[in-house]
């Protein structure tokens, strides 16, 4: 090809939607349209590519390692996982939209003491023990309006909803390329990330996972803890000759099945009764996404989104994915 056609076909090529006229255009489509959540959205897609470049810095700078503290769940914080948690509340406190903030990584609930409408639920850095050997990791959020009166205290039915309440969720993924990947109930759509422009451009419009699918995604290393059941569907699973894709990064594991189809479970075990995976900040967001695109998410017994939280920080078992597939995982649950 000669420089004059190739400068050709690259002006002929067009450089797509990009995140904020996407959410302007679809602004409207949300019931309290006064541009609040637009900016929530905005604000979330800033706070994650100050997080992407401290990722993509990781190797090079001394960034990498732990921070020295530990969260609540006792694991190591990551230095990435502190910064990725001050990246994200210092964006979305800024604009005076959100009144709460509940994050893995602090024990509890951040009132803003503000005028602010919505609730914001985050993991800022889901999978960070794989940060020290380069593999993906995400944030996953979820977007709730606040219960109580503006301007009185924020209380537990603010921040212990029903997943069924969320106006919006996502999840960023720093993986080969970054993606930011969300739905305010009108389907999932999925934006690139271009760092030469920096910006996010629509890439994957209207995602819909499979129906069925081939890939099984669990940590078959703790099989002697599973159930009964699920050690028969793992069988099931074998004797379809599916395939077996674990990543351990909650955030990749799910974007991969939702693009190609298949299951993710972290069930219950017997050292884990309830799980490890976290209901607000990490499962909900990702069964509204599942839901949007035509899959399915549950405990095994009830749908993630009808389950009514009692506490913060409460785990729940987690079967998520292409809808035969989970309807299958479970049928022996009841
Ligand atoms: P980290 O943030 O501590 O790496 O935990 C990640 C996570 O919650 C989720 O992203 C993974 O899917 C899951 O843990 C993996 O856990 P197992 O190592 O128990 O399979």
């Amino acid at each position: 090809m000669s420089t004059t056609s190739i400068e050709a076909s690259r002006i002929a090529q067009s450089i797509g939607t990009a995140l904020d006229r996407f959410i302007k255009n679809n602004q409207d489509q949300f019931q309290y349209a006064t541009g609040e959540l637009s900016q929530i959205l905005r604000d979330i897609a800033l706070a994650s590519k100050v997080v992407n470049r401290e990722v993509n810095k990781a190797g090079l700078i001394d960034i990498m390692g732990a921070a020295g503290s530990q969260n609540l769940g006792g694991e190591d914080q990551q230095k990435l996982d502190v910064l990725a948690n001050i990246r994200f509340a210092r964006a979305l406190e800024k604009g005076g939209e959100i009144c709460a903030l509940v994050s893995e990584e602090s024990e509890t609930f951040l009132d803003l003491n503000n005028q602010g409408k919505y609730v914001i639920a985050i993991d800022p850095l889901d999978g960070s023990s794989n940060i020290d050997v380069n593999v993906s990791i995400g944030t996953i959020f979820s977007v709730y309006r606040r219960k109580s009166k503006v301007g009185a205290p924020i209380q537990d039915v603010d921040i212990l909803q029903p997943g069924t309440e969320q106006v919006a969720a996502g999840y960023i993924l720093y993986g080969s390329s970054t993606m930011l990947v969300y739905t305010t109930g009108y389907g999932v759509n999925g934006f690139t990330y271009e760092p030469t422009l920096g910006e996010y451009f629509l890439s994957h419009p209207n995602m819909q996972i499979p129906v069925n699918g081939n890939i099984y995604s669990i940590n078959e290393g703790q099989a002697n803890t599973f159930s009964v059941e699920v050690t028969e569907y793992l069988q099931h699973c074998k004797d379809q000759s599916y395939t077996a894709r674990y990543i351990g990064s909650l955030v990749a594991d799910f974007h991969r099945n939702l693009l190609k189809g298949g299951i993710y479970i972290y069930p219950a075990t017997s050292k884990l009764t309830k799980g490890k995976l976290r209901l607000i900040y990490e499962c909900n967001a990702l069964a509204f996404i599942a839901k949007q695109a035509g899959g399915l998410a549950t405990d095994g017994v009830n749908r993630i989104m009808d389950i009514q939280p009692k506490s913060l920080h409460q785990r729940t078992p987690f079967f998520v994915g292409s809808k035969s597939m989970v309807e299958e995982a479970i049928r022996n649950f009841r």
